[in-house]
């Protein structure tokens, strides 16, 4: 049982998640590196949500909110740390949700559709009965996507993770935003939004902002999208990790 009174109460509490997610089966082997890398990189940005991180949150969900096709991609992580928060902010931007594993296995898919189900969410895609096609170029279990979700969505959300799918689906024309602790991975500079944050904080974060964007103009939305520019955005995240005292 673990004590409100502890100083790292809160990363505690998300280490369990990850631990039962483990016990549960549904957990690629490496999740807990995985939650570990971004744990590092959530203790030097002093565990909040930094202003780059919020102007990022902000164009997410404009974009978001323009889409056609928006569809947020979730894995074992995402799934253990932010279920609810990710039905949330899907229901809010009226985004599908799509698992995509890198280690993907029947089983562990099946486990996350139960799970999604369990939540109130039965219309997950990604699934084993769904209708999956592939994508050519990428050469990893990521490559599937369903043919109503990730193939042929105009944007896609890919929380973390950090590999070559970005680049691959920006290439092909669709806007793909992220949110990783880490500015400096490979997803991260290849998205065309990164959200430097922790998926538990910015989801929740970006269903608030959604529920105020929109009642706005379709014009606002594309200013803030207009006047936004990633690699400045994620220069500045990267000032704001910690590595001295000062
Ligand atoms: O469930 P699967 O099979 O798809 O596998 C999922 C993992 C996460 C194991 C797989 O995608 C993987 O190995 O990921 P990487 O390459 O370790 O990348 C994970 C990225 O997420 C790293 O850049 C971390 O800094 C970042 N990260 C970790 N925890 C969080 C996070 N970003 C935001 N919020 C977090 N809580």
């Amino acid at each position: 049982m673990l004590s409100k009174s502890h100083p790292r109460y809160e990363s505690l509490v998300l280490r369990e998640k990850i631990v039962k997610a483990s016990k549960a089966g549904y957990l690629a082997d490496s999740a807990m590196i995985a939650h570990g890398r971004g744990e590092a990189f959530d203790y030097l940005l002093g565990e909040k949500t930094t202003l780059p991180a919020k102007r990022a949150m902000y164009v997410t969900v404009a974009i978001m909110l323009l889409s056609k096709n928006p569809v947020i991609s979730v894995n074992g992580n995402t799934v253990a740390l932010a279920i609810d928060e990710v039905i949330e902010f899907a229901k809010s931007v009226n985004a599908k949700i799509e698992i995509n594993l890198f280690y993907r296995s029947d089983e562990r898919v099946d486990k996350i559709t139960e799970l999604f189900k369990n939540h109130g969410y039965p219309e997950i895609l990604g699934s084993n009965d769904d209708e999956i096609e592939y994508i050519n170029e990428i050469k990893n279990p990521r490559a599937s996507a369903s043919k109503n979700g990730i193939y042929t969505a105009d944007t896609v959300l890919v929380p973390l993770e950090d590999g070559d799918r970005a680049e691959i689906l920006a290439r092909s024309g669709k806007n793909i935003i992220t949110i990783d602790l880490n500015p400096l991975s490979r997803t991260s500079r290849m998205s065309d939004v990164s959200i430097v944050d922790n998926v538990v904080r910015s989801l929740p974060f970006m269903t608030k902002i959604a529920e105020d964007l929109k009642l706005q103009d379709k014009k606002l939305l594309l200013d803030i999208i207009e006047e936004y520019d990633n690699e400045e955005n994620l220069k500045e995240s990267l000032k704001l990790f910690k590595i001295d005292e000062e």
